[in-house]
């Protein structure tokens, strides 16, 4: 009889000890933290529909690579299922952390449920989701993008303080439903709202691309002939717009303004070549704070809820002075 209870009592103890080695690397796992070498990132990106996206993508896969932890990488090519389907592949391998950055605010509720069922932490980067729940993720690290509306916004009143005639907007909208949109709208919106001489004449999704722009802005041309500027939710929308805008025999920059958000080396030159006006910077590098999140979660210590990152703006000098030394 004894030696059947000294069997089960290894096995309890062996059992405990397999339970710690599952998904989790929260500091409660009676195991403590692992060896920073044997952590295992999945990481689904929303696709590489832009300059942002190719930055952000080369810059996080680089800043694991430094840090010595295996990143699993899925591009999901703008589609949300393909993101649900990466997530629920990170799961079953079981690995460490799941981090992405949503493409759009809604439907992710069901699978973060999962991530949390399997004791996956999860951490947001770069976009945000409109979850009530915010125990279904770590931590969101990324830009203020109503912020950058703001700047945009503030910069087209400051601009025109002294015109007394109507200021005609096209705004090129980035992806529907994508947080960045929805954002950098509202924050232009309420800056240029202070003055009824902005009119947003026409306002039309691009998808983030710049062959989205450049449609959009073609066919927005023929139904406001009137237009003054083009305020762009990214930089490749706006090189988009600035080959229609040549295209109908017009100066980019000088008969149409054109302001926008990112500050990607193609967006800099074409703002330093004046074919744009002014851009707000969105920062895509984010790899070496996401690193760091994982460290504390591996540590068992709880990151910040929100991190938001440093950005600054650029006029025409500027980036001529900046682009030398641009990173992206
Ligand atoms: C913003 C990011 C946006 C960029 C676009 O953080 O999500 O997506 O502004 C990119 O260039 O496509």
């Amino acid at each position: 009889m004894k030696k059947i209870i000294s069997i089960a009592a290894v096995g309890a103890l062996l059992l405990t000890l397999a339970g710690c080695a599952g998904g989790s690397t929260s500091g409660d796992s009676a195991s403590g933290p692992k060896p920073v070498d044997q952590l295992v990132v999945g990481f689904a990106q929303v696709g590489a529909e832009s300059g942002w996206r190719t930055a952000n993508t080369t810059n996080i896969q680089d800043s694991f690579k430094e840090a010595g932890i295996e990143l699993k990488f899925s591009d999901a090519q703008q589609k949300q299922e393909n993101q649900i389907k990466a997530i629920r592949s990170y799961i079953q391998q079981k690995v460490d952390v799941i981090a992405f950055s949503p493409v759009v605010e809604t439907g992710w509720d069901a699978v973060l449920n999962e991530a949390k069922a399997a004791n996956i932490p999860v951490v947001l980067t770069d976009r945000a989701v409109d979850s009530q729940d915010d125990s279904l993720y770590e931590s969101f690290l990324g830009s203020d993008f109503v912020e950058e509306g703001k700047k945009a916004g503030q910069w087209v009143v400051d601009s025109y303080k002294d015109s007394t005639t109507p200021v005609n907007i096209i705004q090129l909208e980035g992806t529907t439903g994508a947080a960045p949109a929805i954002d950098r709208a509202e924050g232009f919106a309420d800056a240029i709202g202070s003055d009824a001489k902005f009119k947003i004449v026409a306002s039309q999704t691009g998808d983030f691309t710049r062959a989205g722009g450049k449609q959009v802005t073609e066919a927005l041309l023929k139904s406001n002939p009137d237009v003054n500027l083009i305020y762009a939710h990214n930089d490749d929308m706006a090189l988009g717009a600035i080959e229609a805008i040549e295209a109908a025999g017009k100066k980019p920059g000088v008969d149409i303004k054109i302001v926008s958000v990112d500050a990607v080396k193609d967006g800099m030159q074409a703002l330093a070549d004046g074919k744009i006006n002014y851009i707000v910077e969105c920062s895509p590098l984010l790899g070496q704070q996401l690193v760091d999140i994982v460290k504390q979660i591996n540590d068992g210590k709880t990151p910040e809820k929100r991190i938001i990152t440093e950005e600054t703006t650029f006029d025409q000098a500027q980036a001529v002075t900046a682009l030398p030394t641009r990173q992206y």
